[in-house]
């Protein structure tokens, strides 16, 4: 989530992205690196859409990757990116007639893919629902930070691209990526951005036969028993500051390497720590090395006027990070105990 990308605006309609789509035989969908349920499930439904009306479309993926959701990944055509690849030479020099890109428009998300994409701007169209990114690598942009997920963007374009009437009537095997982004970036429907729109077309999905157990299943309920201890040992690192309200975990290089582990998955243990009630935002520091440090960062709604707002997208931009105002992420040049003082500091400063 880590950017320094600058706040960013639309410039085209969903109406007028379908009809740039509607014109182009070939159609590579890319997402940002490390591809999550929401990145996954937005760039497969709007490949498989495009396929099923006859368009050659690819799903563009730069590395590292995360292969929890293979499973879902059938036999959609894809490419991998790697950080140390010649993307043009890993896409065969094909030369598609419009990119999108999905779930990010922020170019140090997109790995080995940026000079690639940087080339290509006159026919690359952005749907995201961040709120920062880089506007010069697309033509057409579409960005909707109220969108709980790029997944309920693209779920409007998949429905008018097949011209079904909702999206309860779309092919399951559109639905099911798209219900796995909606359910992933709203926490399973119990994050801030759970807003009626996406309980509406959650219903929907599950109308066109998504299986709610099995994503659930293979999202939240996977893990190695090696993510447990990880979350033992961190949890042994709680530190709570200024009043209890921020609460801060540290996860050691050693922590992970013991086990085995080759991320911390914050944001599963962010939502842990959420649950004190004292608590307004929650930081995990990941050690990356000596030197430098990853925080990821929760804050929780204020539920009366009395209580100072957390805005965890603006507590990571002061370190060149950035994401959402509840879900934000950062990489500090500082020591991991270092880095939690200066994080605790900047969440502080917003609670005073
Ligand atoms: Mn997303």
């Amino acid at each position: 989530m880590s950017t320094d990308a600058a706040p960013y605006s639309n410039n085209a309609t969903p109406h007028k992205i379908v009809e740039r789509l509607r014109h182009a035989k070939s159609v590579f969908v890319i997402t940002h690196r490390k591809a999550d349920g929401d990145a996954l499930g937005s760039t497969l439904a709007l490949v498989r859409a495009l396929r099923h009306l006859d368009h050659d479309a690819l799903a563009v993926f730069p590395g590292p990757w995360i292969d929890i959701f293979d499973p879902l990944l059938h036999e959609t055509p894809r490419a991998h990116i790697n950080e140390s690849d010649d993307a043009a030479a890993k896409l065969h020099n094909r030369e598609p007639d419009a990119i999108v890109l999905v779930d990010t428009g922020s170019r140090q998300q997109l790995g080995a893919l940026v000079e690639w994409v940087e080339a290509r701007a006159d026919r690359t169209i952005i749907v995201d629902h961040h709120a920062s990114g880089d506007e010069h690598l697309a033509d057409l942009r579409w960005i909707d930070p109220p969108s709980s997920a790029a997944a309920e963007m693209v779920a409007q374009l998949c429905v008018e691209l097949m011209r079904v009437d909702s999206a309860a009537r779309l092919p399951l095997d559109v639905a099911e990526p798209l219900y796995l982004g909606i359910a992933t970036d709203t926490g399973w429907f119990r994050y801030s951005n759970t807003r009626s729109s996406v309980m509406r077309l959650a219903a929907d999905l599950l109308d066109a036969g998504v299986d709610h157990n099995r994503l659930m299943r293979l999202s939240e309920q996977s893990d190695p028993p090696q993510r447990v201890f990880l979350l033992a040992r961190a949890l042994n690192t709680l530190r709570l500051d200024e009043d209890k309200q921020i609460a801060t975990l540290v996860i050691r290089r050693k922590d992970l390497e013991e086990l085995g582990l080759e991320n911390s998955d914050s944001g599963a243990i962010n939502d842990r720590i959420l649950s004190v009630a004292s608590v307004r935002a929650t930081a995990i520091i990941t050690e990356v090395d000596a030197n430098n440090s990853k925080a990821s960062l929760r804050s929780k709604p204020p539920l009366t006027d009395h209580e100072r707002d957390v805005d965890v997208n603006v507590v990571a931009q002061n370190f060149g990070g950035g994401g959402h105002k509840r879900a934000a992420g950062a990489r500090l040049g500082l020591p991991v105990d270092q880095a939690r003082d200066a994080i605790v500091n900047a969440i502080a400063a917003q609670l005073r």
